[in-house]
This record gives structure tokens, C-alpha cells and sequence, in this order.
């Protein structure tokens, strides 16, 4: 299938590549057939290498101390900005060389941001990554919001909502501490490993590759070193300096994905380390990839988060080159103090260092100190971007496989839903829909009339997508490869001059530079209904392969000296261009819309930010269990580093699952974000009714179930696009406390309201779930079934259960009339699931809008915040700016949507049962509330609790209401 995979391997290149490496260390206190030979170890890595060893050397150096010192008399704090010098006291004659410019910003969110940065550099670093990630220029803190004094060589910064927050810079040896209520919670540079590359300039001449550099390594040169410590000896030490750093938070640490891993991290150095190998990112092609590693894979976002029982901080390491990432962990005792002004706690605790280097770029790093993770996801999405809100059949189930190969199988695949009762939105179309793999074309002897086949899926609610991938055909016949070149839009060779061209799919390609703004704009217009022939307002976007893969590049990517628009080498922006194409792809689909309707791509390559165009998969899992059991951690790490629109591949990609490890994976699935199955082309078709039974009953209740939930998903879509609160939760943001659930990733939670815990074994029909809080737990499929948390339990988990539990003190909005797809839903009624806490008091909301357009910018929605207390349960406006407040009521929105009813509330948890449901008047924006009898059955559980049910209460999402209940 892909002969050039095998042919792959790291040159051991005799070329010395010159370029600006760039490295951190972070002290965060607190079956496989995956070719590993094509990918780098960080002993293949020079610059990984070397930093690894410039670690090494230092912590066996006896009073080691990083040679950078502040320089306190250039340090100014002017609206919100500190500035100044440091200087290498280790370079030669460090007087006569200009300094680092070293600046520090207080963000009006409270975030703090470091930048270092050459002054007047022969060669400038890359700084451009701030472009494309930053969402909008933010606002600095006001003079009034902090303090700043200077004594000896320490500089300290109050700062945050309650000044909870203190910088102690010391200038030196260079170093940043940040604490939180005096408590020591990061630190920059403890263990002196900063360094930072000068490119001189006989070097810069020198810097020219040999060779023909097309696809080998490019700084594989330096690998045969074995790890040996060679600062001052090696050849290339004398050439390039690197950057070294650390951070330090103390507790476990969390994020930076994309690896097949687990969500805490795992110490990758040190005695007893699980890992050798430092985390990498750098996004790749990894053919089916191994599992509990810190190999680099598709996606790529330098954030981490740190948590303890007190306290989580964060940092986003802004840099899009290839990363690598050392953990450490061990035990220290520190006291925090610092002069009078803050408390003094001592700490005896974890420690975690976190040792990060990068290939190229500036020294650009966010510090969140949040107080609470809502507030750190709220500081990261402010700055990166929260999710772009999903039209709402994107959230609903997509069957995928490559391929359907007709129109007659789609169609056929489509009725077989039907026949079977399965509700599903989205069939998708893999490359051999293609004329060739000439993506934005059909071949027209399988898919003779597209739009006939898209318009039959639409009249039944139904969507499609088509995969277009970033690598172009090289066809002078083929209309998209002949504007590309006439236009000079391709990724150029290092020369500049020639486009470079390498092999994928379609045999010999190019790839747009996403980088030249012309190329975007021109790519967006690809996707007009008059030039992508066949495509209707029914069909959307997958993009993959946009790492980008290249088949026989080096480590399956493109070489890191090709060049795009502006100069700029790819090495520098490497992890960004899948991220670039994804929003390019975005934006054709909103511009193609005289509708004005939101897009929706899926990309199997990320970034920090992609969040703002799309969703994201995990790309080419198995079909095993240990790929079911390892999606869950994948997808949270993904979730907490911005990216809630996400999901692994259901079923597993390569390879067939039998009947029980597929019917497993849709109940796992239905609870990600993204809920699509897919299958690889020599995988056995394994449609949900193939199977026969119990298991097409067992996955249609599966699917049915998501469906059911689709009000409360969409409700937390819009959650985290206004705020930036991860939809799929680690256990640890909702019951931060708990020190318990720090390391679990076996189970989570949506939102704050379900937890789900996966079947991820064969055979099994027990489940260990962990009830964390001191309250109950309602089983989703069995309201009577009833945990106390907190604690480990053993609860039953038949082949038709999916083990999903919602949380005492939530309030979780329903549909539960099943239907063929959720547009066909969109008029049904909804049930709100009241669950009790031991106050008798819940809470939660529903969002709603058209599900398509971006008229919800325009205030075309409804936000409600549902309280239950002392037996009265509300429905108001939680945000007076919202809906029917500031309109002229009704608009066509209210009139389709303004008027649903909530025909059901199911209340869980009553110490006793109900006799009397007493309404009380509220103005009411359509109708005055009219007082029916309504239908009140209570009936009572296992354990002891009422469970009532409230038919058709005679209330509507869009008006206000009061409800007692006795
Ligand atoms: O386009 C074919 C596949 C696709 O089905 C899969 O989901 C992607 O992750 N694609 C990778 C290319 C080849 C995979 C072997």
C-alpha cells in the first residue's frame, strides 16, 4: 500500500544544519507494527541530545549556576511590561556582545507572558508563531492592578484578581518564580539549563546544506554521539549555542499532547524514569502507532498543566518547531517564603522538573496561574482560542469507512440505518471517491451524480463529507495543480525558487504554502459550490494527512528546509502547517455559504488553537482493545490543551474487531466528543447491524443514547466555546481535591455532570468505577441504581450497559424521542434529568440555537440556567444580554425554537415522593402560563430514593418559569 514507508530511514546526513535551537527546562513541581526505525530517537536528534546532556553536565556539576544574569539596572515595568537585558556571563567577551532582551507582560487576564529574544541578531529568529496562535491582540494589566519593588538583585510582582500572585525574578543566576498565595508553584530556569543559540556570522555562511537535501534527516548529523556529554569538545557546540530552561510546578503534570500515553505524564528521566525517551512534538504520519509511548504522532500543543491538591498552574510554550519534552520526578522539601509581603508555607511535596528544547524560534512561554482550572482553560482559550461552536449535526454519530466505493453503496449503507432504526447524520467519503486523488473531484463512473446523492441524504437530515487532502497532484490537467503553479502557491525548496515535490497518494505531489496568504484566500475559493463541481451546502470537509505526510521524506514528513512564503523555513513553523490548512479549509466553507453556515473539518493534524477551525481524530488506531482502552487518556490530555472537538477512530482503523470489542467501542463513543467510526480499506465492513444480534440492538442503543444527550453535548459545545472548559474532563478538574483521581484516566467526566467509565476489557460484565464527592450517583440506564461517592465500587456492566452515571446536584437536558437523525430531532421536546443532591438542590442549563448558522452572534439563542431548590424548580436567563431579553420578540428563531416544551422532568434523589406539582405565574413572553394538571407518577428505588416523573408540565424553553413541587 505504501511501498515508500518501508524505504524510510534516518540518514546519518554528513550536512551541519545551523539554526536557532532553542530549549527549556520546565520543574514542574508537583501490538504494534509502528516502524520505529523511521522515526528519530532524541539520541537521532542533535539538538535533543545536547540539551540532554547540557542537563546532565549541570546537575553533576557541583554548585552548578546558570551563567545568564539580569542585568538590574536595564529592568523598566512600564504598563504592564517589564523589560531588560540578560547576558551569557559564559560567552566570550559578554561586555562587548549585545545582550538577550528579556520582557515579561502581565496579561489582563491574569497570565503572565516571557519572551527572550537575540538583540540584533545576525540571523533573526523565527517570531511569527504569535501570528497565526494569538487570537487578537489582548490587553495588558493596568498600573493600578499590581505592585513592583526591587531589592538587591530581586525583582518581585504582586499581581491577580486578589493580588494572589507573586513573580520573584532574580537576576542572578536568572530565575522566575511564581507563587500563588506564597506558594512556590513554577519556577523558570531552578536548575540553571537556559540556553540560548547565537548564530555568528561565519556560521551563517557555513550554515548551507550539502548534499542533494531532499529527504534525508536533517540533523541526524550529530545522533552517533550516544548521548555522550560533548559541551565543550563537540565540533557543532562550538558552532551553535543551545536553549535550555526549566519550569518547575509542583504536583502531577497533565497535556502536551499528541502521544499514545497516559494523561498523567510519566517521568521520562531520573532513576526508575517508565520512559527514556523525552515526549516529542513534532507532528508525524506514524503508521500504526505503539501505545504507553512518548512518541511525537499527528497533533502537536505545548501546554501543561500541573495540578496538586491545592493548587494548578499551567504554561503554554509557544513554539511550533520540533519539541522535545524530559519529566523528572522526585521529592523535595522547599519552604516558599518570600520577604514579608508574602506568607511563608513550607512544602514537602513531588516534585516535577519538566526540561523543554526546541529546534528553532524565540523563547516565548505563557504562564497561567489560574487560581482554579476554570480559570486557567479561560486564560489559555482567551489568548489561543476557544472551540468554534459546532453545527449541531457535526456532534451527532458519522459512519465513516475507506471506502464507500458507489453511489449505490452509500445509498444502500444510508437505507440500512433506517431499516435497522439507527439514527446517524454523516457518511463520509475517503480518497477513492477521487478522479486519481485529484482532491475537489469525482470519479464519475463510481459517483456518476454527487449532487443527487448528497441532495436524497439532505432530504432525510442527513450530511456528507468528502476528504481532501493537502498534497496536490502534479498534473498540469488537473485544474487545482495548474493554478497552484501558475500562481506560485507550493511549498518551495530550499533554493526558494523551485517548488518542492514529493510523493503521496496520488504519486509525485506538491503542497500549498499555507503560509502565503494568497495561497489561503485561493485555497478557500476551492471550495465554491462553482468550483468544487458537485459539492452542495450538504457536504463538508475531512483533511488529512496534514502533518504534512510525505512518503518518502524524512521521518514520512517534508524536509525542514523547504521554504514558505516570507523566507521562512519549515523547521520553524513545522507543527503549525496542519493547523494553517485546517483553517484555510474552514474558511471555504464559510465563505462557499450564501447561507451563512457554520463549517465543519475534520483534521487529523493539530496545534495549539485548532480548536477555532474544527475537530480533530486521533488518527490510525486498531482495532484492539488496548487502542479502545488507550483513547480515553489520549482524548483527555487533547481536551485539556484546548481541543474538546475530539474522537478516536470507533471500531479501530486497522484490523477487524469482533462483535463484543466493536459494540464496547460505540458505547466508549458516544461518549467522546466526536463520535465516528471508521475502518481501514482491507478491514471486513462492519456497518452497526452486521453483526446481527444482540449486537446491532447493543450499538443502535449506543447510538440512540448520544442522540438522546445531543441537548446537554451541544450545551457544553457552547460552554467551551465561550469559556474554553474542556467537554471530555479529567476527574481531577471536577473534584480537583481529591487526591484519588489524580492519576485516573480509566474514567471521566462530561461536562460536570456524567461520569463515564468505559468497557475497555473483553468478557467483562463488572466494572470498578471510582464515585468521587460525598454525594450520589444515578445510573443513566437505570435511574433506581444509586452509588454514594466517595469510593471505589463494583457495579454491574452487561454487554448492553454502558456504565455512565450522572452526578448528584445536576440538572442534564434531553431528547427521548429516537429518530433518524438530529435534524429530524430538532423539533422534539425535551426532558430535564433532575438529580438531587443531599440538599435537595440541583442545577444545570441548556443551550440552544439553529444548530447551523452563525446567527447565535446575533443573539439568535437561548441560554437557560434551571435551578431546583427547597422543591421549586426555575428556568431563567442566566446572562441578561442574552436572548429574549434585548430582541424584538418573536423572531423567526423564538417562533422555530422559542416554542419547544420540556415535555418531561425526572426527578432523581427525593427523600420522599411527590403529590403536587403547583405552577407559579410568571410573565411569559408568548402566552401567559396557563395551570394544567399535569401527570405526576413517583415510584420508589432500591435505595430508598423517590424517583418522580413530571409529564407534560406545560412550560417552554423560551419563557421563564416557577415550579413548586410538594
Ligand atoms: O485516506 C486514507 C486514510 C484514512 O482513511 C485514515 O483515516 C487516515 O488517518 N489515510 C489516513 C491515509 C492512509 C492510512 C494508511
Amino acid at each position: 500500500m505504501d511501498p515508500a514507508r518501508g524505504h524510510t530511514r534516518l540518514s546519518s546526513s554528513k550536512k551541519t544544519i545551523l539554526r536557532s535551537v532553542l530549549a527549556l527546562g520546565l520543574v514542574l513541581g508537583c501490538i504494534s507494527a509502528v516502524k520505529r526505525e523511521d522515526f528519530k530517537t532524541c539520541a537521532q536528534s542533535g539538538f535533543c541530545t545536547r540539551n540532554r546532556a547540557y542537563a546532565d553536565y549541570a546537575k553533576e556539576t557541583s554548585n552548578w549556576a546558570s551563567p545568564f544574569q539580569l542585568n538590574p539596572p536595564s529592568l523598566r515595568l512600564q504598563a504592564g511590561v517589564l523589560k531588560g537585558e540578560l547576558i551569557n556571563t559564559q560567552e566570550e567577551q559578554p561586555s562587548s556582545r549585545p545582550a538577550l532582551s528579556f520582557e515579561l507582560q502581565l496579561i489582563d487576564n491574569d497570565a503572565v507572558r516571557v519572551r527572550i529574544n537575540e538583540q540584533d541578531p545576525i540571523h533573526p529568529r523565527y517570531d511569527g508563531v504569535q501570528d497565526t496562535v494569538i487570537v487578537k491582540p489582548y490587553g495588558l494589566a493596568n498600573e493600578s492592578t499590581y505592585q513592583f519593588k526591587q531589592e538587591g538583585g530581586v525583582t518581585l510582582i504582586q499581581y491577580g484578581a486578589q493580588n494572589q500572585n507573586t513573580i520573584k525574578i532574580t537576576s542572578a543566576p536568572f530565575k522566575i518564580e511564581f507563587l500563588v498565595n506564597g506558594v512556590s508553584t513554577i519556577v523558570l530556569n531552578e536548575e540553571g539549563l537556559l540556553r540560548f543559540e547565537r548564530l555568528r556570522k561565519n556560521q551563517q555562511e557555513s550554515a548551507e546544506e550539502d548534499g542533494d537535501g531532499k529527504l534525508v534527516d536533517q540533523d541526524a548529523e550529530e545522533g552517533g554521539g550516544g548521548g555522550e556529554i560533548k559541551i565543550e569538545k563537540s565540533e557543532l557546540e562550538k558552532k551553535m549555542e543551545e536553549n535550555f530552561w526549566e519550569e518547575r510546578v509542583i504536583r502531577h503534570v497533565y497535556g502536551i499532547p499528541e502521544h499514545a500515553s497516559s494523561l498523567s505524564l510519566k517521568a521520562t528521566r531520573g532513576p526508575g524514569a517508565p520512559y527514556s525517551e523525552p515526549y516529542r512534538l513534532y507532528n508525524l504520519d506514524v503508521f500504526e502507532y505503539e501505545l504507553d509511548n512518548p512518541m511525537a504522532l499527528y497533533g502537536s500543543i505545548p501546554f501543561m498543566l500541573g495540578h496538586s491538591k491545592n493548587i494548578s498552574a499551567a504554561v503554554f510554550w509557544m513554539n511550533a518547531a520540533e519539541t522535545w519534552i524530559d519529566v523528572e520526578k522526585n521529592i523535595e522539601s522547599k519552604s516558599s517564603g518570600i520577604l514579608s509581603w508574602i506568607k511563608t508555607k513550607p512544602v514537602l511535596t513531588p516534585l516535577t522538573k519538566t526540561h523543554w528544547m526546541s529546534e528553532a524560534g524565540v523563547l516565548d512561554l505563557f504562564v497561567f496561574l489560574g487560581p482554579t482550572q476554570r480559570d486557567i482553560f479561560r486564560q489559555f482559550s482567551s489568548l489561543v482560542g476557544t472551540t468554534a461552536l459546532p453545527q449541531a449535526f457535526s456532534i451527532a454519530y458519522h459512519q465513516c469507512r475507506w471506502n464507500y466505493n458507489t453511489q449505490q453503496d452509500v445509498s444502500q449503507v444510508d437505507a440500512g440505518f433506517d431499516e435497522h432504526d439507527i439514527p446517524y447524520d454523516v457518511i463520509w467519503l475517503d480518497i477513492e471517491h477521487t478522479n486519481g486523488k485529484r482532491y475537489f473531484t469525482w470519479d464519475d463512473a463510481k459517483f456518476p451524480n454527487p449532487t443527487d446523492m448528497q441532495q436524497a441524504l439532505e432530504a432525510k437530515g442527513r450530511k456528507m463529507v468528502t476528504i481532501i487532502d493537502p498534497h496536490i497532484k502534479m498534473d498540469n490537467d488537473y485544474h487545482v495543480s495548474k493554478e497552484g503553479s501558475d500562481l506560485d502557491l507550493y511549498i518551495k525548496n530550499k533554493d526558494g525558487e523551485s517548488s518542492f515535490n514529493g510523493w503521496c497518494w496520488p504519486g509525485n505531489s506538491q503542497w500549498i504554502d499555507f503560509y502565503n496568504p494568497k495561497a489561503r484566500d485561493w485555497w478557500a475559493s476551492q471550495f465554491s459550490y462553482d468550483r468544487y463541481k458537485g459539492s452542495t451546502k450538504a457536504l463538508f470537509t475531512w483533511n488529512d494527512m496534514n502533518e504534512p505526510s510525505v512518503f518518502n521524506g524524512p521521518e514520512i514528513t517534508i524536509p525542514k528546509d523547504v521554504i514558505h512564503y516570507g523566507g521562512v523555513e519549515h523547521r520553524n513553523v513545522h507543527n503549525l502547517y496542519g493547523t494553517m490548512f485546517h483553517s484555510a479549509t474552514a474558511q471555504g466553507l464559510i465563505q462557499r455559504n450564501e447561507t451563512n453556515q457554520r463549517p465543519f473539518v475534520l483534521s487529523r493534524a493539530f496545534f495549539a488553537g485548532t480548536q477555532r477551525y474544527g475537530a480533530i481524530w486521533t488518527g490510525d488506531n486498531l482495532a484492539t482493545w488496548e487502542h479502545l482502552e488507550a483513547a480515553a487518556p489520549m482524548l483527555l490530555s487533547i481536551a485539556i490543551s484546548g481541543i474538546s472537538f475530539a474522537g478516536a477512530d470507533v471500531g479501530g482503523f486497522f484490523g477487524n474487531p469482533d462483535a463484543e470489542l466493536l459494540t464496547r467501542w460505540y458505547q466508549a463513543g458516544a461518549f467522546y466528543p466526536f463520535f465516528r467510526a471508521h475502518a481501514h480499506l482491507d478491514s471486513k465492513r462492519r456497518e452497526p447491524w452486521l453483526f446481527g444480534e444482540p449486537y446491532t440492538t447493543q450499538i443502535r442503543e449506543a447510538i440512540r443514547t448520544r442522540y438522546a444527550y445531543l441537548p446537554f453535548w451541544y450545551t457544553l459545545f457552547h460552554e467551551a466555546s465561550v469559556d474554553g472548559m474542556p467537554i471530555m474532563r479529567p476527574m481531577f478538574t471536577e473534584f480537583p481535591e481529591d487526591e484519588q483521581v489524580f492519576g485516573m484516566d480509566d474514567q471521566y467526566m462530561i461536562g460536570n455532570a456524567l461520569l463515564v467509565k468505559p468497557v475497555t476489557k473483553a468478557g467483562i460484565t463488572q466494572s470498578k468505577i471510582y464515585f468521587a464527592g460525598n454525594e450520589k450517583w444515578f445510573d443513566i440506564m437505570d435511574y433506581d441504581k444509586v452509588e454514594q461517592g466517595p469510593g471505589f465500587k463494583e457495579v454491574a456492566s452487561p454487554a448492553n450497559k454502558i456504565p455512565v452515571y450522572q452526578r448528584a446536584g445536576t440538572i442534564v437536558p434531553k431528547r427521548e424521542r429516537p429518530r433518524r437523525s438530529s435534524k429530524a430531532m430538532e423539533h422534539d421536546p425535551f426532558t430535564l434529568v433532575i438529580a438531587l443532591d443531599s440538599q435537595g438542590q440541583a442545577n444545570g442549563r441548556i443551550y440552544l440555537d439553529d444548530g447551523e448558522t452563525f446567527n447565535y452572534e446575533k443573539g439568535e439563542y437561548l441560554l437557560r440556567e434551571f435551578r431546583y431548590s427547597n422543591g421549586v424548580l426555575s428556568s431563567h436567563d442566566p446572562n441578561e444580554v442574552s436572548s429574549s431579553q434585548d430582541q424584538d420578540w418573536p423572531t423567526d428563531f423564538m417562533r422555530r425554537f422559542g416554542e419547544l416544551r420540556i415535555e418531561r422532568f425526572v426527578i432523581l434523589g427525593n427523600k420522599s415522593p411527590l403529590s403536587q406539582v403547583i405552577p407559579h405565574q410568571v410573565a411569559g413572553l408568548f402566552c401567559a402560563f396557563t395551570p394544567v394538571k399535569q401527570v405526576l407518577e413517583c415510584s420508589q428505588g432500591p435505595s430508598g430514593g423517590h424517583i418522580c416523573t413530571v409529564k407534560e408540565p406545560q412550560v417552554v424553553l423560551g419563557e421563564e418559569f416557577v415550579i413548586e413541587f410538594k
